[in-house]
């Protein structure tokens, strides 16, 4: 318990002086409402779940910056295989901010679900972006992964972990209620500007509330909120129509599941390739003009972190 409650003051202590090193946003919100410790069990997923289409992946891919750093392949076998404690329990990090402590290197790490009795869920941590210690839960990067699918799919997750990706509305609903976290949307034209936009907050909800866009926090930018419209949507895909469109389902027409209302300002998971309004898009950049390249990063609040180390310290630290 010690050991515990040491390592989780530790990583708070290093988080608020990345946090403050980065002059990251010092807003004031409310508190953590989400029990963020909870065990709530919500029944085993299998680790499999995520269908890896690696060797669908085109090679001529474009990759981000971030993805182009090397795994640090020592240091991250140490994270792979953390140390057993005095009690003979495992320690695994919960989330990129723990995770990529010892490195701050960019790269896949495992890290532990316990709300879903996950013990090493390999994900995407980036430390490039904006202070780093964001886990990718969407990219896209080419057409080697069809995004034109249904429910089943886009709740447990598929892609490439590396590339083109999705991490399963389950696993982020679970990830955004177990503790506050925080968006931030990495967009890139053609030309090869690239566009951000951040949400103080992101909550999902549950399966049984169809996985709706529940909370979004304060925008801040330069691609424009296109995203707040399509707050309080459930998610839509192209066999089950939660959209706000009586006469179509937004997902089959717009080739991809998003949280569509009458149908969209922002969707990312649309066909790659498409022109116009059939592609990836954010008309906050341009309406008619379809992405290159996006990707969609969560990270623990400071209100988390305040959540966490004061459990820590009521159970005796
Ligand atoms: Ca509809």
């Amino acid at each position: 318990m010690l050991r515990f409650a040491f390592i989780i003051l530790f990583h708070c202590i290093l988080f608020f002086q990345i946090r403050f090193c980065f002059a990251q946003d010092n807003e004031s919100s409310k508190a953590c409402d989400c029990i963020c410790d909870s065990a709530v069990q919500l029944g085993v997923i299998e680790d499999n779940i995520v269908k890896d289409r690696s060797s669908e992946v085109n090679t001529d891919t474009k990759k981000s910056e971030s993805e182009k750093q090397p795994l640090n392949d020592n240091k991250t076998s140490e994270i792979e295989k953390p140390s057993p404690t005095k009690q003979g329990s495992v320690y695994t990090p919960s989330s990129c901010i723990e995770a990529t402590a010892a490195t701050s290197k960019s790269g896949v790490y495992k890290i532990q679900i316990p709300q879903l009795n996950l013990n090493s869920v390999d994900v995407y941590c980036d430390e490039d972006t904006d202070g780093g210690g964001w886990l990718v839960v969407q990219r896209r990067v080419s057409n080697a992964v069809d995004f034109f699918i249904g429910w089943n799919y886009y709740k447990l997750g598929f892609g490439d972990i590396n590339e083109n990706y999705w991490i399963g509305l389950e696993k982020l609903h679970t990830l955004t209620s177990s503790c506050e976290q925080e968006l931030y949307i990495k967009l890139e034209k053609d030309t090869g500007d690239v566009y951000y936009a951040k949400y103080s907050k992101f909550l999902i909800g549950s399966e049984s509330e169809e996985f709706a866009l529940k909370e979004l926090g304060t925008y801040s930018g330069t691609a424009g909120d296109s995203l707040t419209y399509h707050l309080g949507m459930k998610f839509t895909t192209l066999d089950r129509d939660n959209d706000e469109d009586p006469d179509r389902n937004c997902a089959q027409k717009f080739k991809g599941g998003w949280w569509f209302k009458f149908c969209y300002y922002s969707h990312l998971n649309g066909n790659f390739n498409a022109i116009h309004r059939y592609g990836i898009n954010w008309h906050g950049i341009e309406k008619e003009l379809p992405l290159r390249y996006s990707v969609m990063m969560i990270r623990p609040t400071q209100n988390c972190w305040r959540k966490l180390m004061k459990n820590s310290l009521n159970r005796g630290f």
